[in-house]
């Protein structure tokens, strides 16, 4: 048994070929670290044809901070649990585990590098058009398939501790929750946006708010969440999507999930106008409009046409399923907000917002940001899917 060390390329190529069984034996394979992450090494590995595979390895600490921020590599067992739950429930909309080694802390993964990150396709604005669709679906068969309504009570019990992720959940908790909501250092404030971030760190009602947010976010072990759905977590082509990068998967609230990814959307809505002319801008805000609309349809439909199959003792019963995804509908709301709000000033930034290249036009944008974020945390329980879509249509226009 090798005992753990830091990967070099070589290391990744030898990996590779000993648990890889699409190389031809013999074949000459490269290796280059194709990561931007904040906390592993990952790299692509590649024969001569061109045909690659994925391998990834947690570091003792958090890549883009370095030894400062020790955390367990225990994640690369944790994101194995967690693909392969969500791949058996959703095997087309989850990236493909190939193997994984525990003593190494490495990952063998499906390489889709010839698929676009969502994130890059709805910056340059040519994202396939039914991916909203297709992730709403897939958040579905997980979430649903996870929760209560699908496994039998002493099953799901036993489940929430064998996929739980203390360490992971902790800095959740501390970049999503406390980080952004008072002065501290590691806190990025955009250049120009000082004021905005101390107005918010006064915000007594906003952070009443995001107290109940905290303790939902602890507290309810709802469905086996990714726990960092963000639109650099999904790969995308025409219809299709597969979710990847789940070491922070976790038991936990469904609208966590679905925020993170309405939270994304909306980043990259406020940000069009910092990315291209007038029109074309306005037109991306309404596709981010549609993809928000879609990908909620897609998912409370799918959610709900399964849950008239429950056999769960009285969640069956008239009307319960659907005040359940209308809880969810307002959790996803609130949760979307610390998205927007700690991807702006807190450690963890976006590349929509954070390569604008105008500085202008960048806290324009940055200030929108954390302003719906703040209104989405603070109306959740007033704006439904139709509101929500209208208010955001006429400021797209
Ligand atoms: C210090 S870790 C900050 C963030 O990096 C990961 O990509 C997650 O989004 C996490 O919240
Ligand atoms: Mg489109
Ligand atoms: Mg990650
Ligand atoms: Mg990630």
């Amino acid at each position: 048994m090798t005992a753990y060390h830091e990967f070099t390329l070589n290391d990744a190529i030898d990996f590779a070929r000993r648990h890889y069984r699409g190389f031809a034996a013999g074949a000459a394979l490269s290796a280059e670290e194709v990561g931007d992450g904040n906390l592993n090494r990952v790299f692509r590995v590649s024969d001569p044809q061109g045909q690659g595979v994925i391998v990834k390895q947690a570091l003792p600490y958090i890549r883009c901070i370095g030894e400062g921020w020790p955390l367990t590599r225990q994640r690369a067992a944790r994101e194995a649990r967690v693909l392969l739950r969500h791949g058996e429930l959703s095997p087309h909309g989850t990236l493909a585990l190939l193997h994984h080694d525990d003593t190494l802390s490495a990952l063998l993964l499906e390489d889709l590098s010839h698929w676009q990150l969502w994130r890059r396709a709805l910056l340059e604005t040519d994202e396939p058009e039914s991916v909203a669709t297709a992730l709403g679906q897939h958040l579905a068969r997980v979430l649903y398939g996870t929760s209560d309504f699908q496994v039998p009570s002493a099953i799901k019990r036993a489940e929430v501790v064998r996929l739980a992720n203390p360490e992971l959940c902790a800095t959740t908790d501390t970049v999503f929750f406390h980080d952004p909501y008072r002065p501290g250092e590691r806190n990025r404030v955009p250049p120009g946006l000082e004021s905005d971030a101390a107005a918010l760190w006064r915000d007594r009602e906003l952070k009443h708010r995001v107290a109940h947010l905290r303790l939902r976010f602890q507290c309810n072990a709802e469905a086996l969440l990714h726990g960092d759905l963000h639109t650099g977590s999904v790969f995308v082509r025409e219809g299709e999507c597969r979710v990847f990068d789940a070491e922070f998967g976790f038991y936990g609230p469904m609208g966590f999930d679905m925020g993170l990814v309405m939270a994304n959307l909306l980043l990259n809505f406020c940000a069009q106008s910092g990315w291209r002319d007038a029109g074309a801008a306005e037109a991306a805000r309404f596709a981010r409009v549609e993809e928000l609309r879609r990908l909620w349809k897609a998912f409370s439909e799918d959610f709900l046409a399964r849950a008239r199959t429950t056999s769960a003792p009285l969640l069956g019963e008239p009307g319960v399923a659907g005040e359940w995804v209308q809880q969810v509908w307002r959790d996803s709301l609130g949760f979307a907000g610390t998205e927007m709000i700690r991807r702006t000033i807190g450690i963890a930034h976006v590349a929509d917002l954070d390569d604008i290249a105008d500085p202008a036009q960048r806290q324009d944008c940055q200030r929108q940001a954390l302003w719906l974020g703040r209104r989405l945390i603070l109306e959740a329980a007033t704006l439904s899917p139709v509101s929500l879509c209208g208010e955001l249509r006429r400021l797209a226009a």
